[in-house]
């Protein structure tokens, strides 16, 4: 018989089951989809390329024990990311440095000039204080000319929504740099698994205390089971049975395209504003410097069905998230249910965030039933 079942074999969910594993746990995973890493999956495609099924996922942290967690699992290739913004009929960094304030404005100033700079652009302009919504954010920052020229479309489409009704913590997510730091990280530690992320949580979940299972919802087997205790990483709403209604997620439609041409732009990702359907094309041999004759590109569309990618944080959305939340602290109360990651928690994590999650959340339970036992 098992211990726990985790639900989910993405990064929250692998990273509990092995911790539970390591600590005696008879776990069993079960996995709706028939592979494991769930939005991090990726694998090799035809050209030699190593392709990120869900879209581009790069892994960076300041948590040393984070880092130190999934190097036992991997070895990282040392990748700095960059990103490039398709503004204006020319490709510019972002997010916003020195460099791109000279190239969009035509000026030359030095580093030390640029706070400067942004304060005269945020004076001009209109925005409330403190910041209500996403646009405050970046208006605050850098003004209302630079906002539009490289967030408010993007993020219309983003979300589909207008960047007011987002939360200001979207917006926070992106620095503005006044140096010539052109990195979209500024994390200790960053890179891409050697191998892989499917490689990396198929290491994960090899342990001898863990069974997997592929291919099983959930929710059709959940009577059959009476564990200890129950690690869920699906949605939140779903596991209620929307009780509070439905949390909205954002999906993304990703069309794979190979060209007969060694390569398509300069960066692994190159973000589009405005003017195209299109939020990003990401070109995937850039990422582990892998070499072909032939380069795998993808395109994102923002979609509002599909694959929960995103969670969408709107009033709304938030208000209901705290009225579930309430039902998962009394479930997690009783020492039988915990609830990790993006979508059970209903949170915009990064990569190293799920995971630091599943560390805490784990690492807690295990050091309070040792005291109740
Ligand atoms: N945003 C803009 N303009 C941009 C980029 C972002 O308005 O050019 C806004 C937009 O609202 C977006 C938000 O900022 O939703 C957050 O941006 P970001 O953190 O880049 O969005 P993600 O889609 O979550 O980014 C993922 C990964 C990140 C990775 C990036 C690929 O979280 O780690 O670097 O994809 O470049």
């Amino acid at each position: 018989m098992f211990d726990a079942i985790v639900v989910g074999a993405g990064l929250s969910g692998s990273t509990a089951a092995r911790i539970l594993a390591e600590a005696g746990y008879k776990v069993l995973v079960i996995e709706r989809q028939k592979h494991v890493a769930g939005h991090c999956h990726d694998y090799k495609d035809n050209n030699g390329i190593t392709v990120h099924t869900y879209g581009p996922h790069i892994f960076h942290t300041n948590n040393r024990k984070v880092w130190e967690f999934v190097c036992r699992f991997t070895e990282f290739y040392f990748y700095q990311h960059r990103v490039l913004s398709y503004v204006e009929g020319r490709f510019v960094p972002f997010p916003i440095n020195r460099d791109t304030l000279v190239e969009i404005f035509g000026i030359n100033i030095a580093t030390y000039e640029v706070e400067e700079f942004l304060e005269k652009e945020v004076k001009k302009s209109k925005f409330n204080v403190p910041p209500r919504n996403f646009r405050d954010v970046v208006v605050s920052q850098v003004g209302e000319r630079l906002y539009e020229l490289f967030f408010k479309n993007y993020t219309k489409k983003q979300w589909g929504r207008e960047p007011e009704e987002l939360a200001p913590d979207v917006a926070r997510r992106i620095p503005v740099r006044t140096n010539r730091d052109g990195r979209y990280f500024s994390d200790k530690y960053q890179g891409i698994p050697a191998e892989g992320y499917t490689k990396m949580v198929e290491k994960i979940l090899n342990h001898p205390n863990i069974v997997l299972m592929l291919g099983i919802d959930y929710f059709e087997v959940r009577d059959l089971f009476k564990p200890k205790l129950t690690v869920y990483t699906g949605e939140l709403d779903k596991f209620f049975d929307y009780v509070y209604g439905k949390l909205e997620y954002r999906s993304l439609k990703l069309e794979l395209r190979t060209l007969e041409q060694e390569f398509y732009q300069p960066v692994s990702v190159v973000n589009y504003p405005n003017d195209y359907d299109w939020t990003r094309v990401t070109e995937y041999k850039h990422f582990l410097n892998e070499k072909s004759e032939r380069t795998t590109i993808c395109y994102e569309y923002p979609i509002e069905e599909g694959e929960p990618f995103y969670v969408v944080m709107t009033q709304d959305n938030l208000v209901k998230r705290e009225k579930y939340l309430k039902e998962v602290e009394k479930l997690e109360k009783t020492g039988e249910f915990l609830f990790i990651g993006r979508l059970a928690e209903y949170k915009y994590y990064n990569m190293d965030q799920a995971i630091e999650a599943a560390l805490e959340k784990i690492t807690k339970y295990l050091t309070n039933s040792l005291r109740s036992d």
